[in-house]
């Protein structure tokens, strides 16, 4: 049935002269298909989840925890998921958190609880790995007494406990993961011993017995979705079910590839289906990196095509149209943190940043979103290239430290805005010429295809080039 789409979609393209390609591009038809984010995050990666789960069987997180937020609206309804996979929308799907996810019991609760509300039955379809680890609120407080205590200052983190779930996963001795749980008493000992190792090393107070009791409670709710995750996304690939791999974050935020130490403590790339899953790189169908049409960064950190003035707390304020275009990307993007509430720095597209987050994860397209928020816009730039001590840096690199990312110099490109909305758009010949040019100098820039383009916050908002 689904080739019979597909073949049925090609065929439309081809009859209406639109620009045609191999539909896996779109994600539609792969056996395994991985929605990224490619820039700081925030990109639109719930909603590109959510349109393409209709088509497939199994939704999978792979990276993060909590600290991501990820939006589906449906019907006017938001919905926002942190921890767990915008699949469980869909009633046909199976939902796994991987074994690199860092797994919040707390926001379990809490994220479920909304599903229920909305008749979404979620029981028998999220599944957790037992080599995933845990996030408790230990981990939490650490988080924000690390950021409090850093001698270079926040990083601005969601405060969600990822940096010390992380770091005692690699430190080993210090780490709780899922599968403990099923052995209580050794369970229980082990993780006294470790917040005794965080108290000495963090000197706070907690309240231990008392915890070791919730998460005794909360255990004996969440064992029964425990399973072995490389098990069980191996075999439903050799059963012949698809699969999408639903990252959390994005590229610049990747521990690896990232602007570190600016970044999570997580594997946010196409690197981390590998080691966050147990799914071999050779699984990968196709992966579709999700992009915003403008820039946007949460939390501090270097941003060279940053806006300055969408920086600062408060609500969001009034802009001058034309003038104050961060403030105007931030208020029309209605950019705010879907975890936190803290207001998202903005600023030009980075096609710098696209190349090389495509250079990284090797993206077969990529989803524009929000075009829409550039429709009011006279101009629309984009920075093309950057230079550092007056070289121009070949296509691809992107400098690895704080002092250089700080002095690169943007060069940018400028392209006539298009000054109509886009939002009823629904195909690529609907798109005002302006916009057309803007979506194709953004493949040929990146040196990729787009094969999504958002123009509204909605799931039908979501147009399909190819
Ligand atoms: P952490 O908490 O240790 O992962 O923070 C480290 C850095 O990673 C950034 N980060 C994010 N950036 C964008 N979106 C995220 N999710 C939320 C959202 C953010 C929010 O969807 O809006 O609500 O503030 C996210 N999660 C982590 C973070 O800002 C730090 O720069
Ligand atoms: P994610 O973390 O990548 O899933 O993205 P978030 O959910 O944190 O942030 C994306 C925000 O943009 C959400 O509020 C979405 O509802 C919204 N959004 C997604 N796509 C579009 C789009 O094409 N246009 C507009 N205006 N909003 C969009
Ligand atoms: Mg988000």
């Amino acid at each position: 049935m689904l080739a019979n789409a597909s073949v049925a979609r090609a065929a439309r393209a081809a009859a209406s002269g639109a620009r045609t390609m191999a539909t896996s591009v779109s994600g539609l038809n792969s056996r395994v298909c991985a929605v990224l984010g490619g820039q700081w995050g925030d990109e639109g990666k719930g909603k590109l989840a959510d349109v393409l789960a209709k088509n497939y069987d199994i939704v999978a997180r792979f990276n993060g925890g909590a600290n991501a937020g990820h939006t589906v609206v449906v019907n006017g309804k938001k919905f926002a998921f942190h921890l767990l996979p915008c699949g469980l929308i869909h009633p046909h799907t199976q939902n796994l958190l991987g074994n690199g996810v860092a797994v919040d019991l707390d926001a379990l609760d809490e994220e479920t609880a909304p599903l229920e509300s909305e008749g979404i039955e979620w029981r028998n379809r999220l599944f957790i790995s037992d080599r995933a680890h845990l996030v408790t609120s230990f981990h939490k407080i650490v988080d924000g007494l690390q950021e409090t205590r850093r001698a270079k200052g926040a990083i601005g983190t969601t405060k969600k406990g990822m940096g010390p779930c992380y770091t005692a996963k690699a430190a080993r001795s210090m780490a709780l993961r899922v599968g403990m749980l099923r052995h209580w008493d050794s369970f229980a000992t082990h993780f006294r011993n470790v917040v005794e190792d965080h108290q000495r090393l963090y000197d706070f107070e907690y309240e231990t017995e008392a915890e070791l009791e919730r998460i005794r409670e909360q255990a004996s709710r969440v064992n029964p979705m425990v399973v072995d995750g490389v098990h069980m996304i191996n075999k439903a690939y050799a059963d012949g079910r698809s699969i999408i791999t639903e990252g959390a974050n994005a590229l610049m935020l990747d521990l690896d590839f990232g602007t570190y130490p600016y970044v999570t403590s997580s594997s946010t790339g196409a690197g981390g289906i590998c080691t966050g899953l147990g799914l071999s790189p050779n699984k990968v169908e196709s992966s579709i990196g999700v992009m915003k049409a403008y820039t946007t960064r949460v939390g501090s950190g270097p941003f060279p095509t940053e806006l300055t003035d969408s920086r600062g707390g408060g609500d969001l304020p009034d802009f001058a149209p034309g003038t104050d275009i961060g403030l105007h990307l931030q208020t029309v993007g209605a950019e705010i943190g879907v975890t936190t509430g803290r207001k998202r720095r903005c600023g030009w597209l980075d096609a710098v940043v696209m190349r090389y987050s495509h250079m990284v994860n090797g993206y077969a397209s990529i989803n524009i979103t929000k075009l829409d928020v550039l429709d009011e816009l006279e101009e629309v730039r984009i920075g093309v290239a950057y230079s550092l001590d007056g070289q121009v840096l070949p296509p691809g690199m992107m400098p690895s430290t704080l002092e250089d990312l700080g002095r690169v110099e943007v060069q940018y490109e400028t392209m006539p805005g298009w000054q109509t909305s886009i939002a009823d758009c629904r195909s690529w010949d609907d798109l005002p010429a302006n916009a057309q040019a803007y979506i194709r100098r953004v493949e040929e820039l990146v040196g990729c295809p787009v094969s999504w383009v958002g123009v509204g916050p909605g799931r039908e908002a979501m147009l399909q080039l190819c």
